[in-house]
């Protein structure tokens, strides 16, 4: 709308879109997670509600009671529930039991259904359903038929989006349209947690953009072939686990071959144009580093000195030297001694065993994450980034919310990432609801949503965010996890999203978006810590083999004093980074769905599914949704639905429009609207109507009842 402002009220530290015309400002009554206004008072005897169940999240049954302001529930098995009629929610009994490709078409939008509905459709094996424009995909865990041949493809293709059922071709296909025909720059954003799926479906959408483009994937080097041979390539190394598992040549998992897995891996390096002598070099280091995690040490002649513990750790500190193409007298040098530099003297200090096994996995660390940043850069560089070409496709296949028993630094960036990205998804998801407004040429009220960007401030701003505090710590000599948790403490002592548990001196909660997560610091200040020891970067800067000296540039001089590197704010750089190319493509959303933990088709698990509805978004979009018109319906729908409650209309001729707005008004409804073609109801007016015509048709059923009794 012409008059639309989005400002940002700083002392609240959040974002406040105000979409207004025509000055009508009515605010909201919203408190709810989830749309339940003004259902209570809808709710009767005879009612079809969900009530909350311990077991299956949502169960639903048929209010047999109401006292005040609790009612009895007998459930659909049979039991009697008696919950507080605002923890009630309507069940349509209106809802077509295969259930609806697209939730915004549900008559109640509210958690039950939609669980219902997801569920409903994966019993048929229907595992894509629609909420707007995103796209929800739960795993089938089977391979369902003809999900994605070719003439699906096909078929998709010719399709424009929402004319077939829910499917990720129909994502693919409307980016790319649009990317063609209006030279828009797209992203399409797959989450989920894991095992949800987000490999797969990034595939399909990968093997079908290369379709739809005009490209047979061929063999060989294609471009095509290029970006989907990138996946296992980065699979094999990002998954790959090394310190701190010396069996892990890889263990074997059931169902994965590993000679298949190393000659595909092989394969894909080729296809992405990793030369033959790169890939020797490669599997040199991968060697070298799980030689190096064999070494061991023990108590040295010295004092406080260390030595190789057996001729074990010799022949390991031999094959890793070899195999980096160093110096085998520097490699022990560089795990067993430190130089320190005084301005007096330069000090060649021993370390203990202890501290020569932490130097060892840092300098493992730095050599396979160097490795994994150089494989990354090669890719890149293979496929081509075209800076001519002036239109792009994203997809980023992107790691989901966590929150386990134990929370530690890496959970820590993982679910900011996921803040950042709610923040994006929030704000797409209400200029889509705008979109669909401006376009049935609806006034505005007053809509209003706080996003997240108070617990992203109190993250990532500087000064003063958790990142920055983490980052003086790293800096200070003398700090400690518990020095570190007490200065979050007093910084954040009044902070809304920010808890201190009790009894713990350095574990701290953060209130996110998906819920609350209790993270233990010990580690925070370690894992930030990101600096290469200088004895390790000349070793390796010294190696004939070009590949690893080449991992290891010479350092400009100023910053080799510098030891200090923060990962933490490095991260918060690439974040801002994907941000800003997000905010200048368009997104599309799949979120995936993992229905249970068992790994097994057919199993549909309410609870889980329901936690990453709310973790993933999906939830969020609906709260959004439902504080502005949550509900419409064509003219026809709704009066198919409500004529029932103003029969006087058949004997007119009155147009579709006015005859719903008659309904409207004689059930002295108001703040809706009526658009070109549909009817736009606000959250509880659905509900409003459904309980009159209940009544209507009870009354009804009550005197056809009487006339049959009084005819016998
Ligand atoms: V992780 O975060 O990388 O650990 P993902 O990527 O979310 O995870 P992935 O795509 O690897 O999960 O899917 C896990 C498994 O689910 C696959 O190996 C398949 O066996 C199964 N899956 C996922 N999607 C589909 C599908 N569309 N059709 C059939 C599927 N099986
Ligand atoms: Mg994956």
């Amino acid at each position: 709308s012409s008059n639309s402002s989005v400002d940002r009220n700083c002392s609240r530290g959040s974002y406040i879109y105000r979409y207004s015309s025509h000055g009508l400002l009515a605010s909201l009554r919203y408190n709810a997670r989830m749309g339940s206004y003004g259902m209570a008072e809808n709710i009767m005897v005879d009612s079809h509600v969900w009530v909350e169940d311990p077991e299956v999240a949502w169960i639903h049954g048929v209010v047999v009671d109401i006292k005040a302001d609790q009612a009895t529930v007998k459930t659909n098995d049979d039991r009697e529930v008696i919950a507080n009629l605002s923890k009630l929610y309507i069940k349509d009994d209106e809802a077509p039991s295969e259930g609806v490709e697209d939730m915004t078409r549900l008559s109640y939008l509210h958690e039950p259904a939609v669980l219902e509905n997801l569920a409903t459709r994966y019993g048929l094996n229907e595992i894509y359903t629609y909420t707007g424009n995103i796209l929800i995909a739960v795993n089938p865990f089977q391979g369902l038929p003809h999900l994605y041949d070719a003439d699906v493809m096909e078929k998709y293709k010719e399709a424009s989006f929402k004319e077939l059922s829910p499917h990720v071709f129909a994502i693919g296909g409307i980016a790319y349209r649009e990317m063609i025909n209006e030279g828009r720059n797209k992203c399409i954003l797959v989450s989920g947690e894991s095992g949800s799926g987000k490999t797969e479906t990034t595939k399909v959408l990968m093997r079908y953009l290369a379709y739809f483009g005009g490209h047979t994937a061929g063999e060989g080097r294609t471009v095509e072939n290029q970006v989907l041979e990138s996946n296992p390539v980065l699979e094999a190394f990002g998954n790959a686990k090394t310190v701190k598992n010396n069996n892990s040549s890889c263990f074997e998992l059931d169902g994965v071959n590993d000679a298949e897995e190393y000659l595909a891996t092989r394969n894909a390096m080729d296809v992405v144009g990793i030369s033959e002598q790169e890939q020797d070099a490669i599997f040199r280091v991968v060697a070298a580093i799980l030689h190096l995690g064999n070494i061991e040490f023990c108590k040295g002649e010295d004092a406080d000195s260390s030595s190789l513990k057996d001729e074990q750790s010799k022949f390991h500190l031999q094959m890793t030297s070899e195999l980096l193409m160093c110096d085998s007298h520097s490699l022990e040098d560089a795990l067993c001694k430190r130089i320190m530099v005084t301005p007096e003297e330069v000090i060649k200090r021993s370390l203990d065993p202890l501290g020569a096994a932490v130097s060892r996995d840092g300098l493992a660390k730095t050599i396979y994450s160097r490795l994994f940043d150089w494989l990354v850069n090669k890719i890149n560089i293979s496929i081509g980034q075209d800076s001519n070409s002036r239109r792009l496709i994203g997809v980023l296949d992107i790691y989901g919310f966590e929150s386990f028993k134990a929370n530690s630094f890496e959970q820590f960036c993982i679910n900011y990432t996921n803040e950042k990205l709610q923040q994006h998804f929030n704000q797409h998801v209400f200029k889509m609801e705008q979109g669909e407004y401006e376009k049935e040429e609806i006034d505005w009220s007053y809509v209003e949503f706080v996003d997240n960007q108070e617990v992203v401030d109190l993250i990532e701003k500087k000064p003063g965010g958790i990142i920055a505090l983490l980052d003086e710590a790293c800096m200070l000599p003398k700090s400690t996890p518990e020095t570190f948790s007490e200065k979050l403490y007093q910084t954040f002592r009044d902070h809304k999203r920010f808890i201190k548990p009790k009894l713990t001196r350095s574990d701290f909660t953060l209130v996110h978006y998906a819920g609350d997560v209790r993270y233990q610091s010990d580690q925070f200040l370690d894992k930030n810590k990101d600096y290469v020891v200088a004895e390790h970067q000349d070793m390796l800067n010294a190696s004939k083999c070009s590949f690893v000296s080449g991992l290891f540039p010479p350092l400009p001089k100023e910053s080799s004093k510098s030891k200090f590197s923060s990962i933490g704010a490095r991260f918060k750089l690439q974040l801002q980074q994907l941000m800003e190319t997000l905010n200048y493509t368009e997104p599309h959303y799949i979120r995936c769905v993992k229905p249970n933990n068992l790994l097994q088709p057919t199993v549909f698990d309410n609870a889980n599914v329901l936690h990453q509805l709310r973790s993933g978004g999906v939830l969020e979009a609906i709260r959004v949704k439902c504080a502005g018109y949550p509900t419409n319906r064509t003219f026809i729908e709704f009066l198919n639905r409500f004529i029932i409650l103003a029969p006087e209309i058949l004997k007119g001729e009155y147009e579709a429009d006015v005859a719903c707005k008659w309904i409207l008004e004689k059930k002295g409804l108001t703040g809706y609207q009526i658009g070109k073609s549909k009817v736009f109801l606000r959250a509880g007016q659905m509900a409003e109507l459904d309980a009159h015509r209940t009544r209507v048709l009870g009354e009804a059923a009550r005197m056809i009842q009487g006339q049959v009794r009084t005819r016998l």
